[in-house]
């Protein structure tokens, strides 16, 4: 038998039922907890949900897949990872991404790590002890010295403000409660999806081929490109895992955590023939290249973005035969890339098909739900089953949803009441020793490469701390104060931050989201690295430390 190893650091946490605990088992409680055993540390992860996955347990609706290229998504810290695990798509649907978050968990041996069906309710900050004191949806209590949130940014769904959502006598869903026991056939069903943002345009998609007769309503179009998506052979994923320190360097060097290179020019640095026959090109191209590799001033230049938008909207006319239907597809009120954009495998086909309709809520307001269908104000539509792809409470949602309390007993939802004000989107004042992974203020762009950051980031403040004895760190109102200054300079200029969206904190539902907010950092990714890099450099001067 080998000998058992002694953590390399003090411990002073006996007292406590762990050192850390985490609450979330998607893609960031799983490497966060995976590093904490790394280093001898007492972890456990509370998960609302009966499995590992987070995003991809959850939403489970017709056609769900990321639109970020699968190898760029996938964690790199592991080598043997990136050599054991084969991509199918280029841009991998749902279920392949929730066996490879479980892929992780097996190979890792979490799962003993992980308490599932726990839903936190309430995270108290204990000052005399210096400690954290979770309690779950059954009461139980749960206490560590260190609490980390690994709990996404869009986890709390939200139903739509109509009244009667709960009296439709059909089945109804939300997509991010997908139902998880069998596939939901829609075969020769009328079926109406509420919702065209990114979910709703490939749930339509999918369900449309083969609904009996399928209604989207639609308040407002959106922006959409083609995704471009297609199978990876063998042998092409045997060249991309060579390719892997190249991919993973581009990712690393790019604005937003993607693969996709910035362009510097500008829209009107070539002629418009020059123009159209870049666009088309792009048009043609994976992924968010259409989108982040475009001349730079699409995203801060009205006409410039204008331009775009209209070079888009032709080719919805070209796509959907009636006039009519095309027009209504096309947004008027944003312009491309100021929301985020939803990427598409035949979505304006769709609205070909005989079986498909396509409602103007905005015209025809929905009136109710009732038990039967939909009531517009002048039309009644009778539906077998209803999806509500109306989004979520983002960024902060997850947050408002737990009773969260730092010293003196302060409730974070009344210290974010006007937006967040984080340190580094990782530490919140006068909440000590809880750090966030995917908090607010942090980089969101290609999800896992940021996860992967932040993690190890948050990861290595921990070891440092517990070995040096730290039982209390907690960041300055001045810091935050910096930061929060920071994050908001970052932001000016964007045309994206004119426009409500989920990016922008608004969630028409929800009375206290109706104001924009700064959720995200805006700025580039490798600057948002060198700040955090350099407080760690500094040996975390800037927290405070018992
Ligand atoms: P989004 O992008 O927030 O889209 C929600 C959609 O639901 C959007 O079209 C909304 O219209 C519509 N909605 C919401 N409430 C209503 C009501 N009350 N009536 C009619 N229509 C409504 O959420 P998604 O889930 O699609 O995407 C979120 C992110 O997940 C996505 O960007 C990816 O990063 C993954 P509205 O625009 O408010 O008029």
């Amino acid at each position: 038998m080998g000998s058992i190893e002694s953590p390399p650091f003090r411990h002073n946490n006996d007292a406590l039922d762990y050192d850390v605990l985490i609450i979330g088992a998607g893609l960031s409680g799983i490497y966060t907890l995976h590093q904490m055993n790394t280093f001898g540390l007492r972890a456990k992860v509370l998960e609302a949900g009966s499995a590992p996955g987070g995003t991809w347990y959850w939403n489970r609706y017709p056609g769900a897949r990321f639109d970020s290229e699968s190898y760029s998504y996938g964690f790199s810290w592991s080598q043997e990872v990136l050599e054991e695990w084969d991509w199918s798509e280029h841009f991998a649907a749902q279920p392949e991404t929730l066996r490879y978050c479980e892929f992780l968990v097996d190979k890792f041996n979490l799962r003993a790590g992980m308490q599932f069906d726990t839903r936190v309710t309430r995270a108290h900050y204990q000052e005399r002890s210096k400690s954290w004191v979770l309690t779950d949806h059954r009461g139980r209590t749960y206490s560590s010295r260190w609490l980390v949130t690994c709990m996404g940014i869009l986890n709390e769904f939200t139903l739509p403000n109509i009244p009667g959502v709960h009296d439709f006598a059909g089945r109804a869903m939300h997509t991010a409660r997908w139902p998880h026991d069998a596939p939901v056939s829609f075969e020769g069903k009328r079926v109406g999806v509420i919702g065209t943002g990114a979910t709703g345009i490939q749930t339509i998609t999918e369900v449309a081929k083969t609904a009996g007769h399928l209604t989207v309503f639609q308040r407002t179009p959106n922006w959409s490109a083609p995704l471009n998506n297609g199978p990876i052979s063998a042998a092409e994923m045997a060249e991309i895992k060579t390719r892997y320190p190249e991919i993973f360097r581009r990712c690393k060097e790019s604005y937003s955590c993607f693969i996709h290179k910035s362009n510097p020019a500008s829209v009107f640095s070539v002629t418009p023939e020059e123009r159209e026959k870049f666009w088309n090109e792009l048009y043609e191209t994976r992924g968010f290249e259409k989108w982040l590799s475009n001349f730079h001033d699409i995203f801060t230049d009205k006409e410039a973005n204008r331009l775009y938008s209209e070079f888009i909207a032709n080719k919805i006319r070209q796509r959907v035969h009636d006039p009519e239907t095309a027009e209504k597809l096309i947004p008027k009120c944003h312009g491309f890339g100021t929301k985020r954009v939803p990427l598409e495998s035949g979505y304006f086909e769709a609205f070909n098909r005989p079986n498909v309709e396509l409602v103007d809520v905005k015209a025809d307001p929905i009136e109710r739900v009732t038990a039967s269908g939909v009531k517009t104000r002048d039309n009644s539509y009778d539906l077998d089953v209803l999806i509500y792809a109306t989004g979520f409470d983002a960024v902060t949602g997850a947050f408002t949803a737990i009773d969260f309390q730092g010293v003196g007993g302060v409730k974070l939802s009344e210290r974010w009441k006007d937006g967040p004000r984080t340190f580094l989107g990782l530490f919140v004042e006068s909440f000590p020793n809880m750090l966030m992974v995917m908090g607010p203020h942090q980089m969101f762009g290609n999800f896992p490469r940021s996860i992967e950051y932040a993690s190890a980031w948050v990861a290595e403040f921990i070891r440092w701390a517990c070995e040096k004895g730290i039982s209390s760190a907690e960041c300055t109102g001045k810091k935050v104060e910096e930061w929060t200054e920071h994050v908001h300079t970052c932001a000016e200029g964007l045309l994206a931050n004119e426009v409500d969206s989920w990016m922008t904190g608004v969630n028409k539902n929800l009375q206290h989201k109706q104001k924009r907010i700064i959720a995200r950092y805006n700025g580039p990714a490798p600057g948002y690295r060198a700040r955090a890099d350099d407080v760690a450099k500094r040996g975390y001067e800037d927290l405070i430390m018992t």
